[in-house]
């Protein structure tokens, strides 16, 4: 039902990540119904009345120490299963890495996104690297293998289609991973607020074919060579 009101799920863990968010939402939305018909019905039965003088109650019986305890109780035992679902899943998603098939870093600034890929040689921080700004490209089915980092303040890398959502936090790279599994054109927005620019921080997903890959790949290599051998005509 809540499923349809998400974005697109293009990701392995999409799912599980959208599962908790309905299991969440159903065991804190019935807590609110009951407790705000719960406080409507007070207001109402115990209302101002003429002649009926407001009764002073302690709390020094457990009868009337578990109006607060038991709720606190039952609260606390939810909570508790929450975390019980969760954990598997941030432990699959935070805390593990499959073996993976590409490698970007993933650098954000006041106000863009720049992607770093690590060109033939699999490496990043070698001669044959490019970037790319405003549009991350990755191949569909593939593990890809996010190294991020800031370049002036705190930023966050909020992809909604793949329920991926980390901090960029300057001084740090924080490693991450994800599998895209549907091929489409995806944003990749900023969730941290980090100036007057923030809201223009937009940036473009593109998942696609191996074939449409490689030749996106090709293309950026070929062009970045040759700005490289003609840096006077830039
Ligand atoms: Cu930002």
């Amino acid at each position: 039902m809540f499923d349809s009101w998400l974005p697109e799920a293009a990701s392995s863990y999409a799912e599980k990540i959208d599962g908790l968010l309905v299991f969440i939402t159903v065991i804190v939305g019935a807590w609110f119904l009951a407790s705000e018909a719960l406080l409507v019905y007070l207001a109402l039965r115990y209302r101002r009345v003429e002649g009926r003088p407001a009764a002073y109650i302690p709390a020094n019986t457990l009868r009337v120490m578990a109006v607060v305890l038991v709720p606190c109780v039952v609260i606390l035992v939810f909570d508790l299963v929450i975390d019980a679902v969760a954990a598997p899943v941030w432990h699959e998603i935070k805390e593990t890495q499959p073996p993976h098939d590409a490698l970007i870093r993933v650098s954000g600034e006041q106000w863009a996104w720049r992607f770093f890929y690590p060109g033939p040689d699999g490496v990043l921080d070698s001669a044959d690297d490019f970037e790319v700004v405003n549009e991350m490209h990755v191949p569909v089915g593939a593990v890809v293998l996010f190294e991020l980092v800031a370049k002036d303040v705190l930023h966050s890398l909020w992809i909604p289609a793949l329920r991926l959502k980390q901090d960029a936090v300057p001084g740090r790279s924080i490693r991450g991973w994800f599998k895209a599994t549907r091929e489409g054109r995806y944003e990749i927005i900023c969730a941290e607020i980090c100036g007057f620019g923030h809201t223009l921080m937009k940036s473009g997903l593109v998942v696609e074919n191996q074939t449409a890959y490689r030749a996106w790949l090709d293309s950026q290599q070929g062009t970045q060579l040759a700005e490289a051998g003609h840096p006077g005509q830039r």
